[in-house]
C-alpha cells in the first residue's frame, strides 16, 4: 500500500511527521513524505503521481481548520482520486474544542479518518482496519 504524508499549511512542526514516516514504513507501507509546509494541491498532485491508496495529513498548529474547508472543492478537480483514503490527525483546532464536534466537522470536510489528539499507533491501527474493511467490501 502506498501512502503520501506531510504537514498541511504553514506548519513547521516536524517531529510527528518524522515519526509518522518511520511508523508507516515499519508497518510495511510505501511512504512518500512531503514534509512540513505542504499545501493541499501538493498532497493531491503527489497522490496522483504515486498512485497512493491513502493520504495521511498532520496539523499541529491547528491551521488545518482553515485548509480543511477546501478539501472537497480541490479534490473534485482530480478525477482519479475518488478512492483515495483521506486521514488527518494532530491538533486539529487552534486552542481547544469538543472532540466530537471537531471529528464531525472534518468528516464534513471530506476526511474518512479524523484523529484529533489521538496517539499515532492508535491512529495507524484505525487506518489499517479501514483499509482492510474496504478491501473486503
Ligand atoms: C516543539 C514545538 C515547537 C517548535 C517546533 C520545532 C519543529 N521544527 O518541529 C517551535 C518552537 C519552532 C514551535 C513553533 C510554533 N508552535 Co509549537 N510546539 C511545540 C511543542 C512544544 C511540541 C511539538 C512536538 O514536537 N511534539 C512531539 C510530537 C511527537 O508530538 P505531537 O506533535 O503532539 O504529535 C503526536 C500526536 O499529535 C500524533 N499525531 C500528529 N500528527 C498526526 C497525524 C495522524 C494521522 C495521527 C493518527 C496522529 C498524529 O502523533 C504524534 C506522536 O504521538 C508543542 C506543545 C506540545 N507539548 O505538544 C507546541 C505546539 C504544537 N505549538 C503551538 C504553536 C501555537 C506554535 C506557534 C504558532 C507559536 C508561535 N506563536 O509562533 C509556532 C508555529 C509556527 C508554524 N508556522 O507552524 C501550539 C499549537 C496550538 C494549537 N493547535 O492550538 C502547541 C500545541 C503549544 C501550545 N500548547 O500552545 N513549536
Amino acid at each position: 500500500m502506498k501512502v503520501v504524508t506531510g504537514v498541511v499549511g504553514n506548519d513547521i512542526h516536524v517531529v510527528a511527521n518524522r515519526l509518522i514516516d518511520l511508523s508507516l514504513q515499519a508497518r510495511g507501507y510505501e511512504v512518500f513524505n512531503l514534509g512540513v509546509n505542504t499545501h493541499l494541491e501538493e498532497f493531491f498532485d503527489a497522490a496522483v503521481e504515486t498512485g497512493a491508496d491513502a493520504l495521511v495529513i498532520s496539523s499541529l498548529n491547528g491551521e488545518a481548520e482553515g485548509w480543511g474547508r477546501e478539501v472537497r472543492l480541490l479534490k473534485a478537480n482530480y478525477k482519479t482520486l475518488d478512492d483515495l483514503v483521506m486521514m488527518i490527525g494532530g491538533n486539529l483546532v487552534v486552542g481547544s474544542g469538543n472532540t466530537e464536534d471537531i471529528v464531525a466537522r472534518y468528516k464534513n470536510y471530506g476526511f474518512d479518518l479524523v484523529c484529533h489528539q489521538v496517539d499515532l499507533n492508535t491512529g495507524l491501527d484505525s487506518l489499517a482496519a479501514f483499509l482492510e474493511e474496504r478491501s473486503q467490501s
